[in-house]
């Protein structure tokens, strides 16, 4: 096998940027689309990280993402703050409004944001590990594409609809979680198809309704809930809360949009922010102290905290470096020369 190619954090992250301020896009959404593409790769979350450059560029090309867009605040000093993100990515909407969020969460002790009207491509994990790094609980969701068939049906109607969790912890990292409510991320399926490998049974059903290993017929199909009907459930709900209660687009509105699966989609979503002392004022209890009882009980068990991958793979890079591939390296040569 070929030996990886080393890049530094800081090296790719100019990169990206780069790629993306060279195609037009304004220097606070570069930056802020490239750390959110570069932290993926950094983290080892390939189906976040630089394959997702192909698609922001493809979306950029067909016009359907704003370049310039200008995220817009509106807030009346509520428990609700909206940020418009005016046809523009979702990570400079949401890091313009984060600090608004956080003073209010602090303030009322919950606060929501609403994202309205954005191309959304990341992870989640970004934005509650962020603000549980501000000492806040946070839950952030967001529909996708209509990629994902309800349990017990055989049609795609859900998007893979992910869903993430941060709790603030007193050492280096927070306790978060992100997933998919699809069994795996659709970027997951295409990076087997792109590798040549078979996706694992229970990830999908062909156009048939059969159940397929072939990433292809997976992507052709319809992706499964994980969990059964608790996912779909859990999906459901986010397709309620971060697309009904928002009145933005839900995972199949998103598809009709787009016109088809090769653009990312373009939709609304939700961040709540939750600031445990103030919940548990009254009782007396540290609740940060409180929940250090339970996920210390959790790790004397053996088992991983969900993120303990991600945080020592990012340790392992910022040391070492990014390892990619030949083919990634080449294929960040063709976009700058774009
Ligand atoms: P994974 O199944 O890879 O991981 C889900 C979570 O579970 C992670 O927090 C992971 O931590 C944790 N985890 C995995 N294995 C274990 C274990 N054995 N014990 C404890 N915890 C574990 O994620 P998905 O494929 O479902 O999703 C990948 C990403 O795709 C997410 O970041 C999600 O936000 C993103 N996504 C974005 C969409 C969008 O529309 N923008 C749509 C769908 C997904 P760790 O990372 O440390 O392994
Ligand atoms: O991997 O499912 C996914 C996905 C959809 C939109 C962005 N990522």
């Amino acid at each position: 096998m070929a030996e990886p190619n080393m890049i530094s954090y800081a090296a790719l992250l100019a990169r990206v940027e780069t790629i993306f301020t060279t195609v037009g896009v304004l220097p606070a959404a570069a930056k802020a689309v490239a750390k959110v593409i570069v932290a993926g790769e950094r983290d080892h979350c390939k189906s976040h990280g630089i394959y997702r450059l192909e698609g922001c560029l493809r979306v950029l090309a067909a016009g359907k993402v704003n370049p310039e867009a200008l995220p817009e605040i509106h807030d009346a000093g509520a428990s609700v703050i909206e940020v418009d993100a005016k046809g523009g990515f979702s990570n400079p909407a949401f890091y313009a409004a984060q600090e608004v969020l956080v003073a209010r969460a602090r303030k009322h002790g919950i606060a929501a944001l609403v994202i309205r009207d954005c191309l959304h491509f990341s992870a989640l994990w970004h934005d509650v590990e962020a603000l549980a790094e501000d000492g806040l609980a946070a839950l952030s969701m967001c529909p996708s594409y209509a990629f994902v068939a309800p349990a017990g049906g055989k049609e795609p109607l859900l998007g893979t609809n992910p869903f993430a969790f941060g709790w603030p912890r007193p050492g280096a990292f927070p306790y978060v979680f992100d997933f998919a409510t699809s069994v795996a991320a659709r970027g997951e399926i295409e990076l087997h198809r792109r590798a040549g490998k078979p996706i694992p049974e229970g990830w999908a059903v062909d156009s048939d309704g059969h159940p397929t290993t072939d990433p292809e017929a997976a992507l052709g199909g319809a992706m499964l809930t994980f969990g059964g009907h608790k996912g779909s459930a859990i999906s459901t709900m986010v397709e309620l809360l971060a697309g009904a209660m928002l009145g933005e687009f839900m995972s199949k509105e998103a598809l009709d949009f787009m016109g088809g699966t090769d653009l990312l989609p373009r939709h609304g979503a939700l961040v709540l922010a939750l600031d445990p002392r103030v919940f548990a004022a009254r009782s007396g209890r540290d609740p940060i102290a409180e929940g250090e009882k339970l996920l210390t009980a959790i790790g004397a068990q053996g088992a991983r905290l969900p993120s303990e991958r991600r945080f020592a793979a990012r340790a392992k890079a910022m040391a070492e470096g990014i390892a990619l591939s030949e083919a990634e390296l080449a294929q960040l040569d063709r976009f700058e020369r774009l």
